[in-house]
């Protein structure tokens, strides 16, 4: 720091200045590290806001607070409307984030001069901030969709159908918050048209969509996942692709498949088939018993899936499992919203 004690007015502004930013951009770092640590329990993350929080603080020198005394503020409290409207989470980390972000930016500028050194801070800091917006904001994005798959036990795969999105709004209706597209035969053209028809819908009611094999239509109807087979693209990969703000879901049928899947950080397992089906040929079927041993120590939410009908659901719930995953039950039904509702009904009697 160049100079320490104040002589004149245009000095005074300055460290005002200086003063009020640093104010700023702890007050809206606190609010980014309250989020991270209590909405969202990314330690990670609140261990780098923390660091910065106290970075700013180390550096808010005597002189600066002390100027806070010798000039009036005419703006003191003026409040914004959109500060007022700010509702939910996301409102409020990307604001905050914009906030601290600002008040850095003046930090550098009017600190370039007397305290080169708090200059440089906040310039690097304000850089990091930007990703950690975007962390913030993507991990509370998958936190939400983690919530609706463990809250909810029925998942439903479609089939090509021609009257598809009837099928599916009807089965969001009865309550479904889970959909996967599975698309086998068409063109990129007509799946990704689909894709975000269906995306619609499910936004409409509050569910989950995700897509089936294909990244690059994951991404181009903004899914909120993607669910990948063994010879699919591998989960790294598809993270490093995809970022924190997706879901992916994998298909194992054997504990070395389950214990990479878990090693490399999946949200959801599809498990099976348990039966015989007719939608996936020449799988040899698990077997309840087999399934139960695969499953018995996974602690996140997996969905049971192959050859599953309303007639097996009370045995499969009986023998403890609580997720199933269907395609054809529902796609082939001649009133999918009834039969969901019933299946919805039985998954969610307790055992
Ligand atoms: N993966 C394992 S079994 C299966 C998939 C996609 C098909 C399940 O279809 P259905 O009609 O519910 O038996
Ligand atoms: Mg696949």
């Amino acid at each position: 720091m160049k100079n320490s004690n104040p002589k004149d007015a245009e000095d005074l502004r300055i460290y005002q200045i200086i003063d009020a930013n640093l104010d700023r951009a702890r007050e809206g770092l606190r609010v980014l590290e309250d989020w991270a640590r209590f909405g969202l329990g990314e330690n990670d993350c609140v261990a780098k806001i923390k660091n910065y929080r106290q970075i700013l603080g180390k550096n808010h020198l005597e002189v600066y607070k002390q100027s806070r005394n010798h000039i009036e503020d005419q703006c003191k409290g003026l409040t914004h409307q959109e500060q007022i409207n700010r509702r939910n989470p996301e409102q409020i980390i990307s604001s905050n984030a914009g906030r601290v972000q600002e008040a850095l930016r003046v930090i550098e500028e009017f600190s370039r001069l007397q305290n080169h050194e708090l200059s440089k801070i906040a310039s690097e800091i304000r850089y990091e901030i930007y990703t950690i917006e975007i962390d913030l904001l993507s991990y509370g994005k998958r936190k939400k969709s983690e919530k609706i798959l463990k809250e909810n036990h029925l998942y439903v795969i479609t089939d090509q159908k021609d009257n598809l999105l009837e099928i599916i709004e009807e089965i969001l209706i009865a309550g479904v918050r889970i959909i996967q597209h599975r698309f086998k035969t068409g063109t990129d053209q007509d799946h990704l048209k689909e894709a975000i028809q269906i995306k619609n819908l499910c936004k409409r009611y509050n569910s989950l969509f995700i897509v089936n094999d294909r990244l690059d239509i994951a991404l181009a109807s903004n899914a909120d996942g993607i669910h990948l087979g063994q010879d699919d693209l591998d989960l790294k990969t598809a993270r490093k692709l995809l970022g924190y703000s997706k879901i992916i879901g994998i298909s194992a049928n054997n504990a070395i498949d389950i214990s990479n899947a878990l090693k490399e950080g999946c949200d959801y397992i599809g498990i099976g088939p348990v039966f015989e089906t007719t939608t996936k040929k020449n799988k040899k079927p698990l077997g309840i018993e087999n399934t139960k041993i695969l499953t018995k120590d996974l602690n996140i939410p997996w969905f049971a899936i192959g050859g599953i009908k309303s007639n097996n659901i009370s045995y499969l719930k009986r023998n403890g499992f609580q997720k199933v995953a269907l395609v054809s039950q529902l796609m082939n039904s001649e009133d999918p919203k009834e039969d969901a509702i019933m299946i919805l009904k039985e998954l969610s009697h307790e055992n």
